[in-house]
């Protein structure tokens, strides 16, 4: 549908201004030596009305308009009369359009736009998507003659009290001034509020599109006016664009071909013509907040900037009234924009900028009040963000940065995280100030992910996603920890291993990583505070420094080994991290162990033959595979021998028969993990046993109660 769009602009209607800077348009003698840059405003507003109306579908097959434009010889002041005076088979066809004089009879108080192809000066409050009102600089306080211009042809090619238009047209019998009625006009593409009032006198029909101080309840619903074109008096300061309901109108009651008005531009967006910035806005809500959404990209070689305001104005689309209005899609000449501003205002906004245009050298995005998120990239940072980015999230205290590498080509990928940017070899900085949340979907490739720090108010997120990622957590604040996901691949997370400052960072869930280092400084966490082993963390080969540690938190573990079996290490690595029970020292430690109260739980683990003895062979660990090179590691009960979650009757008799036999090992009654059942593991049972609560087995079945039986009399 796009495609047809951007073909139809080719399209264009021809309005001829036939006595155009003939003596007769009395230009020069009005505005003297202004008198070229006044012809030029109003032909911008027939270039305007050419774009929209694609085609007059006159029967004899022309497509051209002619119109006679003058000054008027005798009346001063900032308004003007247009209307239609020949016709083809009763169509439109020739129109005559008179402009007063100016205040002085020489042209004051009329606002010539110098660059009349840019509606800039006029944006500083925004009615709605077509129209909007300057507060300072030339506009202000005079009239602005593009819009009276647009507004007096707009009449000139159909736009009038008459039969055709009328046809459409109900009298709600509602007064809007003096003796004119508001008039309901329902056409095949439009419904919308008109009046019959004119400055000039009364019209019995829709005569002009009704002001946003009219309404009327008429047909079941409240219809609204709203500052349009077609309105009968404008403002000064004010500019109005030829708006959607007007080009449907004008189509639906003279069947021209039109394309739609919000494609050239609109208020939410406007390219300064002079400079190449583009301005992209979200609108305020009139009394909430509205959640705009925005998006930005290229497409088919255009730039298109789609603003969806969160709280419609009513009358702004082809309802009647309230109800939603679709987003404003308008589509811009990539070659003509240098830099891109978006202000989305008040409200939860949602931006996208999935690419932006090669002459672009900076983009600067403000979230305003709400909690904002920012999607950059559109699936290819590289190739998709050629320029700087900044992001400013603004008031509300969960904005959000995404940056979406998602589809990225083949090929390794380097990102940097910094505190506040994030920045690939081959891209600009992508920077962030009062973000909340800061995310990375990396490429599905093998990348090389490096944070060298975080700060203590931003959240961040690294999803390194599928291929072989190589993730280097140096450095973040004590307070901000990075989130990690890793996907499928070959997976390497360093935590702090330049063993300098701290490094935090956390797994949120299950997670399989085939290299897992952790320096001093460094600590890794998975998940926590949920359901007690809820989660997994799955590895190969694990490595921690005098001085780091893993915390499984209140989860497990397997470490699915190659070679020779690390379970002392792993075993070591608990006491360690245990440290009789302070839970305080390096390794790998649990930080669920430390908070409980009593202290009655710790890691357990069990190699996988000795799961498979119990459990039998190739039994799956909370839904993972193991195999016989492996060691389980869970968060339990002291002397939960078994794993089922309890300590019970079965697990002191292993223990007896450890603690009899001179065994070894967690199964047998190890349960401090220093090498021998001895008096110091009884205690720790026997404490666990009578203070046990919830069974620790697992997620779906961790959170049943266990009764738990006679206490055993133990020698
Ligand atoms: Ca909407
Ligand atoms: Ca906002
Ligand atoms: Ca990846
Ligand atoms: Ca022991
Ligand atoms: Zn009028």
């Amino acid at each position: 549908m796009l495609i047809e769009q951007l073909e139809s602009r080719r399209l264009f209607s021809t309005i001829n201004w036939m006595n155009r800077g003939l003596v007769t348009d009395r230009f020069s003698e009005v505005f003297g030596a202004q008198a070229n840059l006044a012809r030029g405003v109003i032909d911008e507003a027939i270039a305007r009305w050419e774009r929209v109306i694609t085609d007059f579908n006159y029967s004899d097959g022309t497509n051209t308009y002619t119109l006679l434009i003058a000054m008027s010889g005798t009346t001063n002041g900032t308004g003007g009369v247009g209307g239609s005076d020949d016709d083809i088979d009763g169509k439109p066809s020739h129109g005559t359009v008179v402009f007063y004089r100016g205040t002085d009879g020489a042209g004051a108080g009329w606002y010539l736009d110098p660059v009349p192809a840019d509606d800039v000066e006029f944006n500083s409050t925004v009615h709605n998507a077509f129209s909007a009102r300057a507060s300072a600089g030339r506009p202000f306080t005079r009239a602005d003659l593009l819009t009276v211009a647009m507004h007096e042809i707009g009449h000139a090619l159909g736009l009038d009290s008459n039969d055709a238009m009328n046809k459409f047209a109900t009298d709600t019998g509602a007064i809007d001034t003096g003796s004119a009625h508001l008039w309901a006009f329902e056409g095949p593409s439009v419904s919308h509020l008109f009046t019959g009032y004119d400055v000039g006198g009364t019209h019995n029909g829709a005569q002009h599109s009704a002001d946003s101080d009219e309404s009327v309840f008429y047909n079941g619903q409240m219809w609204y006016g709203t500052d349009h074109l077609m309105n009968p008096v404008v403002a000064t300061s004010q500019r109005n664009l030829i708006d959607n309901v007007t080009a449907w109108a004008i189509h639906d009651a003279w069947d021209y071909d039109i394309e739609l008005p919000e494609v050239f531009g609109t208020f939410y967006s406007t390219l300064n013509r002079s400079t190449g910035q583009l301005l992209v806005r979200g609108a305020p809500g009139p009394a909430d907040p509205s959640n705009d959404n925005i998006q930005i990209g290229l497409l088919f070689g255009a730039l298109v900037v789609s603003v969806d305001i969160g709280q419609d104005i009513p009358g702004t689309g082809p309802l009647p009234g309230v109800g939603n209005v679709d987003a404003f899609a308008s589509v811009y000449n990539p070659a003509d924009i240098t830099s891109i501003i978006v202000q989305s205002g008040d409200g939860n906004d949602t931006i996208f900028i999935n690419s932006i245009p090669a002459n672009v050298t900076g983009v600067s995005v403000e979230g305003g009040t709400g909690n904002d998120t920012l999607t950059l990239g559109g699936g290819d940072l590289d190739t998709n963000l050629n320029a700087p980015i900044t992001f400013t999230g603004g008031s509300g205290n969960a904005d959000a940065i995404i940056f979406d590498d998602d589809t990225d080509g083949l090929g390794s990928d380097t990102y940097t995280l910094n505190t506040n940017s994030l920045v690939k070899p081959a891209g600009d900085s992508l920077s962030w100030l009062s973000t909340e949340n800061v995310t990375l979907n990396a490429s599905a490739n093998n990348d090389a992910i490096t944070v060298t720090g975080t700060a203590s108010t931003t959240a961040v997120r690294v999803n390194s996603r599928d291929g072989n990622d190589t993730i280097n957590v140096q450095s973040t604040d004590i307070a901000s920890p990075v989130t990690l996901t890793t996907g499928i691949g070959t997976d390497t997370v360093n935590v702090n291993t330049d063993d300098t400052g701290i490094a935090l960072a956390i797994f949120p869930g299950t997670e399989n990583v085939t290299n897992i280092n952790i320096g001093i400084g460094g600590r890794l966490a998975l998940g926590g505070a949920g359901v007690p082993n809820s989660f997994v963390l799955v590895t190969t080969a694990l490595s921690i420094d005098n001085g780091g540690a893993l915390d499984l938190t209140n989860n497990s573990m397997i470490v699915d080994y190659g070679g020779a079996s690390p379970y002392v290490t792993i075993r070591d690595y608990i006491a360690t991290a245990r440290n009789g029970g302070a839970w305080n020292g390096s390794g790998i430690t649990s930080f669920g162990a430390f908070l409980a109260n009593p202290r009655n739980t710790t890691l357990g683990l069990l190699t996988s033959v000795e799961y498979f003895s119990i459990y039998g062979f190739g039994a799956d660990y909370l839904g993972q595979n193991i195999d016989l090179n492996a060691i389980v590691v869970k968060y339990t009960y002291y002397g939960d021998t078994d794993f089922n979650g309890v300590v019970d009757f079965d697990d002191y008799s292993r223990a007896d028969a450890g603690f009899n036999n001179n065994r070894t090992g967690w199964l047998n009654g190890d349960v401090d993990g220093n090498g021998i059942v001895d008096f110091d593991d009884y205690s720790l049972i026997d404490l666990a046993f009578n203070t046990q609560g919830v069974a620790l087995r697992g997620q779906g079945v961790g959170a049943s109660l266990v009764r738990v039986g006679a206490r055993r009399i133990s020698g």
